[in-house]
């Protein structure tokens, strides 16, 4: 395990880009990273029928963004009450922001907590080979864990690795939906790129395969983190 210095990372990257996989690589390989999946917490929230997870269930069944006012509480107070708001924390955001308004609510928050981002990586996926991936996806809602048939298949069919409790499929991984969260990610990166790469914290590391991405990852956080 590596010692880095505090990262405050965001993962950008569209649906099935595969920053849910890359999370997980990350978290085992450095134990002191914490992480925030938006799309997580938001299925969490729907299967424990929360009033968020009622109100956020309607735009994810159709591939729809959430407002910015509705997403960016949530993700400031999970920051806060996993007590992540220290200069010395190091943690990843996955899904958040999407926007630039989102971004910029983030910024004006973390600011104010001596806790500003430090790196913002974009995966860079040929979208042809990501629309494979998704008919084959399957997740552990409790935990997030994710597999694919193909890719990182369950040991045990249709079965979460640690808990033996049943996976499901993500309503919105069907062709049709797939294809809009595709389209709304294409027309909303690119400024939340320039909003980030202004602040000079933008990367890009592509590949076709998580399995090429990984390394050039970790190569890029050890290169401005390592202790
Ligand atoms: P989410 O949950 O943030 P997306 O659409 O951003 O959803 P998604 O689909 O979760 O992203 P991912 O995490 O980038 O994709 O990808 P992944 O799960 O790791 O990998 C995809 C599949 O490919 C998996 O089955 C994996 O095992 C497999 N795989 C990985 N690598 C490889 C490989 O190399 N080869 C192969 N063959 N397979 C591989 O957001 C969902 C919804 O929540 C709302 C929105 O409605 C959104 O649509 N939401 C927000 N709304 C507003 N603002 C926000 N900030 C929001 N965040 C979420
Ligand atoms: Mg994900």
């Amino acid at each position: 395990m590596s010692m880095l210095r505090p990262l405050r990372l965001v993962l950008l990257g569209a649906p099935g880009s595969g920053k849910g996989t890359q999370t997980s690589k990350l978290l085992k390989e450095f134990g002191s990273i914490k992480s925030i999946s938006s799309g997580d917490l938001l299925r969490k929230q729907i299967e424990l029928a929360t009033p968020l997870g009622l109100k956020a269930s309607s735009y994810i069944s159709q591939g729809q963004l959430l407002p910015d006012s509705l997403i960016t509480g949530v993700i400031g107070d999970e920051l806060k009450s996993r007590d992540l708001l220290t200069s010395k924390a190091s943690w990843l955001l996955d899904g958040f922001p999407r926007t630039v308004g989102q971004a910029g609510a983030l910024d004006k928050y973390l600011s104010t907590h001596d806790a500003a981002l430090n790196l913002v990586v974009e995966l860079d996926v040929p979208h042809e080979v990501i629309l494979n991936r998704i008919e084959n996806r399957y997740v552990h809602v409790p935990s997030g864990r994710v597999y694919n048939l193909e890719y990182n298949p369950p040991k045990v069919a249709g079965k979460d690795d640690i808990t033996g409790e049943p996976l499901s499929k993500r309503p919105d991984d069907t062709a049709e939906v797939f294809g809009k969260r595709l389209e709304q990610y294409k027309q909303t990166v690119t400024p939340l790129k320039e909003h980030y790469a202004k602040q000079g914290i933008l990367s890009t590391v592509s590949g076709t395969t998580s399995d090429i991405i990984y390394p050039k990852l970790v190569t890029l956080i050890l290169q401005k983190f390592a202790r």
